[in-house]
């Protein structure tokens, strides 16, 4: 808006010189955060809140968790392949989506691609015919999952790695048809490992990917920062810091570049490992990441390996399971869905319905959303989820219940973000609310939810 009134004003103004004071003034016009909106496609994307990465090829068969590239394809030949076991192991744990890792530095592709002999199509697996690509994008999307792909830039076989001009090529050609033949890629993984020296033509990558898939969501760590959409939170342990906040600046830039924290269901390793059972993460940890990922506003991305048989061990499925029923536990019940009568506006953030949404009044920096019951409820966690499409406003904010007579603080926080887990020590009121303390442009909150999850009681 502020940068349309600019030219409107400029174009007013007649004579050269006048075009240096132009820039100047644009120059001068800040951009605050708020400023800064996602995309239709980012907001969608963070909707998914949960989603799972698939490693599976020659390391599963080797024991390697980065293959050099020497593989022969034929040691590739899993008896029970199915995709679809993996796809309802992750739908059972709450996951969204499925990004499968379609060619790994070790260079092998998982889809009998046209590019190299490197492939699936040279491995006894289904008589060369199979296609996990292909699998794996179906199976995701009969069981209702959004599915995307990984294809790591570095490439540890393919002897064209050496001229970055003729393995762009190859590259692209490779992106082309994962874009061009397994439908909608709801995200585009662009690993950065191993590539430090090496140059890409990424500007020329990005472009052939929006050919074909103009919605998908490039995830790109620091290094790629400018060619994504999503980024990295930089590590690999199931966290994201907090204050996370959606606009970032780079380069004096402000983007929206929301965040996924990768992270695998067995510790350290990202492809199956041969007596690795003791590495499964326990249900308590997982939740810690889920609270510690999806409850600080972000994205997870948990990795799941399948063995050497082609299906995901039976401990895994059952762990998966295990966690979905967890989260489920602790945060199906949602006890704002019980409050008493409220005005129309309140009750969009108290109905449970993520596309309706309470708005504080307008242009207020600060204002307070207030629920009552019938009866006192008893809670230890407070769920809050921010309406992003016009940017984050939320900087300050606090939850506070009505206790003998006054308000008693709760939790406060500052970034709230798409949702945000607040926990604190059991607390029983008929009266609560959500404060903002300080919002850049009136505050909307989606859902406002109280939870008793008896977490170490
Ligand atoms: C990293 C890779 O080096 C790991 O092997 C794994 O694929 C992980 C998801 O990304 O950068």
């Amino acid at each position: 808006m502020k940068r349309m009134a600019t030219k409107r004003i400029c174009r007013m103004l007649v004579g050269a010189p006048l075009l240096l004071a132009c820039a100047v003034f644009a120059q001068a016009q800040s951009v605050n955060f708020t400023d800064v909106k996602p995309t239709p496609q980012q907001v969608e994307w963070q909707d998914l809140e949960f989603g799972v990465i698939i490693h599976f090829g020659t390391n599963s068969f080797l024991n390697r968790e980065w293959g050099d590239g020497t593989a022969d394809p034929k040691v590739f030949n899993p008896a029970q392949a199915d995709p679809e076991q993996w796809v309802l192991a992750a739908k059972a744990a709450g996951a969204r989506y499925v990004v499968l890792v379609a060619k790994h530095h070790d260079g092998f592709c998982l889809w009998p691609t046209e590019q190299t002999a490197y492939s699936v199509a040279a491995s006894p697996w289904l008589g060369g015919k199979g296609d996990l690509v292909r699998m794996t994008a179906e199976a995701a999307r009969k069981h209702g999952l959004r599915f995307g792909v990984y294809l790591s830039p570095w490439d540890r076989h393919e002897p064209r790695y050496k001229d970055p001009a003729a393995y762009d090529q190859y590259y692209l050609a490779e992106l082309e048809e994962l874009s061009s033949r397994y439908g909608e890629l709801t995200e585009f993984w662009l690993d950065g490992a191993g590539s430090a020296g090496h140059t890409y033509d990424f500007k020329k990558i990005i472009e052939t990917l929006r050919t074909y898939q103009p919605n998908a969501q490039v995830f790109a760590d620091t290094g790629l920062f400018e060619y994504g959409d999503i980024r990295w939170v930089g590590n690999e342990d199931g966290t994201i810091p907090y204050e996370n906040w959606n606009v970032i600046d780079r380069h004096g830039f402000l983007r929206w570049r929301p965040v996924e924290v990768d992270t695998p269901l067995r510790k350290q390793h990202w492809f199956w490992h041969p007596g690795d059972e003791a590495s499964l993460k326990p249900v308590d940890e997982l939740m810690k990441t889920y609270e510690e990922s999806v409850g600080r506003g972000g994205q997870l991305m948990l990795g799941l390996a399948p063995d050497d048989r082609g299906l995901l061990p039976e401990a895994d499925v059952a762990r998966l399971k295990e966690f979905g029923a967890a989260v489920r536990a602790r945060y199906g019940a949602n006890l704002a869905l019980e409050h008493a009568a409220a005005d129309a506006n309140v009750e969009g953030a108290l109905d449970g319905d993520q596309d309706t949404f309470w708005s504080a009044p307008g242009g207020s920096h600060s204002a307070a959303l207030e629920v009552a019951f019938a009866r006192p409820v008893t809670f230890d966690r407070v769920v809050t989820m921010e309406w992003l499409n016009d940017g984050q406003h939320v900087q300050k904010y606090a939850i506070e219940a009505w206790e003998k007579g006054r308000w008693r603080r709760v939790a406060e926080g500052r970034a709230m973000g798409h949702k945000k887990i607040d926990a604190f020590a059991p607390v029983t009121a008929a009266r609560v609310r959500l404060r903002i303390l300080a919002s850049e442009g009136e505050a909307r909150i989606r859902e406002f939810q109280l939870y008793d999850t008896g977490a170490g009681r």
